[in-house]
């Protein structure tokens, strides 16, 4: 069971945590968490929020991409935002090194535009789709949504895009597809990263078919009203927000409908320690750590550094638990 109070995701969510928590949230956020905590009108409370998010200062270095808020469940938290600098310095994207400062460094070279994705396999309509057939194909959507990295960190960003499920639709599944494969760009000349073989390449990622269609799982063109930086994952990519953060491929260039478990790079890599489903459990241990807390990047490091208690399904659980129900999450990792 989810309680209230488990959304800040603090390890002892007492009263004597108050202070420090009001400390080294602004004001303005503070207020707002307050308000939802209080079990005031979640309405007025997404209102304050939705305005005082669009005034947030821009980047303002990459192209504006502007989404409207998400109405959709669960789609918008009203967690503090991670900082846009944070956000785009402190990356995986192992195609550009695997430093979490590499990314920035060395993702320049990735070319954004022109830009393709080939939408085949178990489909009654099979397209390439260009960059800008897909950016208009469905209504641009704001969503804050948390990802948490299977190494133990966790950030809160604004994406933006729509619902894989309005791609999928397009394309006609055949009723024998039950998985989708997502394959990112491998391509050598413009991904130093690929001289490693840390991982195989292409970096490919899976998830079942009715994973694929729930409306939280997003195809995101831009994060803070721009377009995404190449170090995000430019110029589309996945975010599926109950999942460790390595599901949600950058760089997409092929989606696939298959009707077998697509075989995905880190599980491929290290079966042991990364299974297919990869949902965020804070009951089910990393074979090396704990996965029952985890560090939000920007909230202090090292000594300073706080642990938040990790939700199951990443805080996602009443909009998909149900997908898992049956199932024997320990065994299914
Ligand atoms: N193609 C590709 N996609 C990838 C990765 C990668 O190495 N290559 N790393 C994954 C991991 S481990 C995480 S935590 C997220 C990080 O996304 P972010 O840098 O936008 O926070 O991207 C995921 N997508
Ligand atoms: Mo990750």
């Amino acid at each position: 069971m989810l309680i209230r109070t488990h959304d800040h995701g603090f390890v002892h969510p007492q009263a004597s945590e108050i202070t420090p928590r009001a400390v080294y949230q602004n004001r303005r956020q503070w207020l707002l968490t307050a308000a939802a905590a209080g079990g005031m009108a979640s309405w007025a409370g997404r209102e304050a929020w939705a305005q005082a998010a669009s005034t947030t200062p821009k980047p303002g270095k990459l192209g504006s991409l502007p989404g409207k808020r998400s109405t959709l469940d669960g789609a918008v938290t009203m967690e503090a935002l991670t900082s846009y600098d944070d956000a785009s310095s402190y990356n995986n994207f192992y195609e550009f090194g695997t430093d979490k400062s590499d990314p920035a460094s060395y993702a320049k070279t990735l070319k954004p535009r022109p830009w393709t994705v080939a939408v085949e396999g178990l489909v009654n309509k099979p397209t390439t789709f260009d960059l800008d057939a897909l950016l208009k194909l469905s209504p641009m959507e704001e969503r804050v949504y948390r990802l948490r990295c299977v190494e133990g960190w966790s950030m809160v960003i604004p994406w933006v895009g729509y619902s894989l499920s309005e791609l999928i639709k397009q394309v006609q599944p055949q009723g024998s597809a039950k998985f989708v494969e997502f394959v990112t760009l491998a391509d050598p000349k413009q991904m130093p990263g690929l001289r490693s073989s840390v991982l195989g390449w292409p970096y490919v990622e899976g998830l079942r078919l009715d994973e694929a269609m729930h409306p939280l799982t997003l195809l995101a063109f831009g994060m803070y009203g721009e377009v995404l930086p190449n170090q995000n994952g430019a110029p589309l990519r996945l975010v599926v927000p109950w999942k460790y953060g390595f599901k949600s491929g950058k760089s997409l260039v092929k989606i696939r409908f298959t009707d077998k478990e697509p075989r995905t790079a880190w599980n491929v890599a290290a079966p042991q320690e990364y299974g297919f489903y990869s949902n965020v459990n804070p009951e089910v241990s990393h074979p090396r750590w704990s996965q029952a807390t985890e560090r939000r990047i920007g909230e202090g490091s090292g000594l300073f550094a706080k642990r938040r208690q990790t939700l199951m399904f990443n805080g996602y659980a009443p909009q998909v638990g149900q997908l898992y129900a049956g199932m024997d999450l320990r065994k299914l990792y």
